[in-house]
């Protein structure tokens, strides 16, 4: 088999996605996701111009040595834009591996490990009894495992807290938002909002909560120690993971779990977190981490140190990799929790896919392949919009991390 041609889709049904289809003399096709938000026409840029003219009569079923080619071969390596790009070639490769072999991608990763990917929500509300009532709500809905978030008082635009009757989705059409940050209040109201979902919904749900990269390791420490009554599942990206050290430091004091590296793109972020076992659960998915042949290989090393996958699932990740994040997580071993923003219905309408959502697990689907694709002619009538993520500043004016 001979790939033939390869080309991008690029909509923005609610958001803006990249799609990347690549074709086969066979008449099989592949489709990989190459969406970093707020930051897309770098990553169709890179392909168009410098990846796909080198794929074009490869033999698709070499992903291991086309995974090299583009990333040993670019002699610059990793970053979000060159790993995004590798990671939608590698991801529509494996599709078609799996169509050509009429099997579902998992089956190729080791076959099914488990039953089904536990995931977990979003819940978010203005205020505490909002936040308890949003938790409630997915509960019913089938979910087991639930993120919650909740505006802090005196914090216009908190993390997380969607504007008035619209669902949360932190990119913005047109320029960067600001929003504002205290790192006292937050401190002082955390815990709160923790005691009172605990206590709203027992035992035996499991509790997550995204810290956003605000805090500094001390700070975290101390957040992580004065939610350990609550039980959470994890306390997720507690610090700005670049200095990977600053882990050590909140793991000499909590025993909370912790999670990170949704903005890594490379097992080499993750190298020391892992190996020292700082952290618990690793985020970097699919589409960022450079496809399916790295996360395999990332999720192997991890298991070494009984550190589990808790993949990224946000809107700003397409269908494309919710369907190969699912299959991974249902191969691999060491499978933690899977996260789940559910896509707009717009969205799902542009992505029809075989992947399923039922009492609080996911299941790929057993469609040959990914079991993804996309209706072109749909996804024609919603054209690229430049949309930002938010910035955030201190209450002196400072830039922070948002
Ligand atoms: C999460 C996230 C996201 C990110 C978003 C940035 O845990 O789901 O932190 O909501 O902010 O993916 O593009
Ligand atoms: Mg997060």
């Amino acid at each position: 088999m001979k790939i033939t041609g390869a080309r991008l889709i690029i909509t923005s049904p609610d958001r803006n996605f990249i799609t990347l289809r690549i074709d086969t003399d066979e008449g099989i096709y592949g489709l990989g996701d190459g969406t970093v938000n707020g930051r897309e026409l770098a990553v169709a840029s890179y392909l168009t111009e410098h990846v796909i003219p080198c794929l074009i009569g490869r033999d698709p079923f070499q992903t291991e040595d086309i995974w090299q080619y583009l990333y040993r071969g670019a002699y610059w390596r990793r970053g979000p834009v060159t790993m995004a790009a590798i990671a939608a070639v590698d991801v529509a490769l494996w599709d078609i591996k799996g169509k050509a072999l009429n099997t579902p991608v998992y089956n190729l990763l080791g076959g099914a490990s488990r039953n089904g990917c536990m995931v977990y929500t979003h819940a978010n509300g203005a205020d505490i009894a909002e936040a308890v009532d949003s938790v409630q709500k997915h509960l019913a809905e089938g979910y087991i495992a639930v993120r919650a978030q909740a505006g802090v008082p005196g914090i216009a635009s908190s993390y997380g807290v969607p504007k008035k009757g619209k669902p949360y989705e932190p990119a913005e059409r047109g320029l960067p938002s600001e929003s504002l940050w205290s790192t006292e209040k937050y401190l002082r109201f955390a815990p709160k909002l923790f005691d009172a979902v605990r206590n709203a919904v027992g035992e035996d749900v499991h509790l997550l909560h995204d810290v956003h990269h605000r805090l500094t390791p001390i700070q975290a420490a101390r957040l992580g120690k004065s939610l350990e009554p609550y039980d959470l599942f994890w306390m997720e990206d507690a610090t700005p993971a670049e200095y990977q050290e600053g882990f050590k430091i909140i793991r000499q004091h909590t025993t909370t779990p912790l999670a990170v590296g949704e903005v890594f793109n490379s097992v080499w972020d993750a190298h020391d977190l892992v190996r020292n076992q700082w952290i618990d659960y690793l985020r970097m998915t699919v589409s960022h981490g450079g496809g399916i042949t790295s996360a395999k290989k990332t999720a192997d090393f991890c298991d070494l140190y009984q550190v589990k996958t808790g993949y990224h699932g946000a809107t700003d990740l397409s269908p494309v990799t919710m369907a190969a994040a699912l299959h991974v997580g249902l191969a691999v071993h060491n499978f933690g929790i899977q996260e789940h923003m559910p896509h707009t219905a717009l969205t799902d309408e542009v992505f029809p896919h075989a992947y399923k959502f039922e009492n609080g697990y996911m299941h790929p689907g057993d469609a040959p392949g990914l079991g993804i694709t996309i209706d072109e002619e749909l996804a024609a009538k919603y054209p690229y919009q430049r949309a930002y993520l938010p910035v955030a500043r201190l209450l002196d004016g400072t830039l922070t991390d948002w």
